[in-house]
């Protein structure tokens, strides 16, 4: 029903004026998350709502107008950067002739794609069938996804089923096996003695890159979303003496992270649930930093992580020009610290704040 390359047309909404420039961050964020999951992206669009058509959610002059757009440059999916109803998902589906995906399903199929170890295989298919679930009879031009390409993939190569019994039968094998791998997680916590340190933090800010910086290890990095989705934990010593501390790296926050992947990760990081140390860390560039920290603060509430001590560290002052903004983010946030995981600048003085937070540690 479509070429083998996806043609994406993504749209984000705003409804006031002055929060057009909020909405331009929301587009490129968009944007990224569709360059990482494999989509060509033809055009992109932030349009001014007066309201929200129930039936639509894109009122119908608009409507109009993405109709031609979308036919003129030979669209085949449309990436809508909101929440939307089975019901809506539907009608645009009818009406517009593409297959039509909203930010859930987009950040899902990233995570499907991500996946490497089987436990994270696990957590994201449960994501993706829970979210799947109440959808079933949603679908409108269910051919297209039967066909491919973005909401229609598993983890690894398996493609998603959209049979409702297998779907429950699956979702009941999954979840045993997540509280497996929860008992198995919590075990290991319980016979720990080290100090936890956690890098918590928006995706892409730069905590694996600081994680390789503390740790001389050589995980992967990269300039796309979501790199990171299994918690690696390293024993490290970070004053080259008998002071051992595990430092954790975990997946990547954003806003609206999907609820049935929250629910899933809280298996894998059950292991980091008591961190005595959390590192929360920011890329400086972002312009909506408060934003940021706030999403990142809210999915810790729901992953139910118990944050005994936490330390801001704003990362990537290699490319910060504007020395004011370090002074007025060290006035807003007197107990953080300023590094550049890449360019290795103050690290060793993060090394000595992070022994001091965690407090030092006794045995192995
Ligand atoms: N200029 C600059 N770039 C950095 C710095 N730290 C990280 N980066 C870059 O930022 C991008 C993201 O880095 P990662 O370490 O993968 O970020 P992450 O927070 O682990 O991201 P996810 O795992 O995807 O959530 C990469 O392209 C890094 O090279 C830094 O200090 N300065
Ligand atoms: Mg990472």
């Amino acid at each position: 029903m479509y070429s083998k390359v996806e043609q994406a047309f993504i749209v984000n909404f705003y409804y006031n004026q002055d929060e057009l420039y909020l909405a331009e961050d929301d587009l490129k964020e968009c944007e990224m998350l569709a360059m990482t999951a494999g989509v060509q992206i033809i055009m992109k669009e932030n349009i001014h709502l007066r309201n929200i058509d129930s039936a639509y959610f894109i009122t119908r002059g608009k409507l109009e107008i993405i109709k031609y757009k979308v036919k003129d440059h030979k669209i085949n999916v449309l990436i809508v950067n909101k929440e939307l109803k089975p019901v809506q998902v539907r009608n645009l589906e009818e009406y517009l002739k593409v297959k039509v995906i909203g930010r859930t399903e987009l950040i899902l199929d990233i995570f499907a794609q991500h996946a490497r170890t089987s436990e994270a295989k696990i957590q994201v298919e449960l994501a993706q069938l829970r979210y799947l679930l109440p959808r079933l009879t949603g679908y409108g031009i269910l051919l297209s996804r039967l066909g491919g390409g973005i909401g229609t993939r598993g983890p690894g190569e398996t493609k998603l089923e959209y049979d409702r019994r297998h779907i429950l039968r699956r979702i009941s094998t999954l979840q045993k096996k997540l509280k497996d791998i929860e008992k198995h997680h919590q075990v290991i916590s319980k016979n720990r003695t080290m100090k936890v340190v956690t890098l918590v933090g928006y995706t892409n800010a730069g905590k694996t890159t600081l994680f390789n910086a503390l740790t001389h290890e050589n995980l992967k990095t990269g300039n796309s979303l979501f790199v990171t989705l299994d918690p690696t934990i390293r024993k490290v010593s970070l004053d080259n003496e008998q002071n051992f501390i595990l430092l954790s790296d975990t997946v990547g926050f954003i806003k609206e992270l999907p609820h049935s992947l929250v629910a899933s990760f809280k298996a894998t990081l059950s292991e980091v649930k008591n961190s005595d140390l959390v590192l929360h860390v920011i890329d400086i560039q972002d312009r909506n930093i408060e934003a940021k920290i706030k999403t990142v603060e809210e999915v810790i509430a729901e992953l139910g992580l118990e944050v005994r001590h936490s330390v801001i560290v704003f990362n990537k002052i290699d490319k910060m020009k504007d020395q004011g903004k370090i002074t007025r983010f060290t006035n807003l946030y007197p107990e953080s610290v300023f590094v550049s995981a890449r360019e290795k600048i103050n690290i060793d003085n993060l090394k000595k704040i992070i022994l001091i937070k965690a407090g030092k540690n006794n045995g192995l």
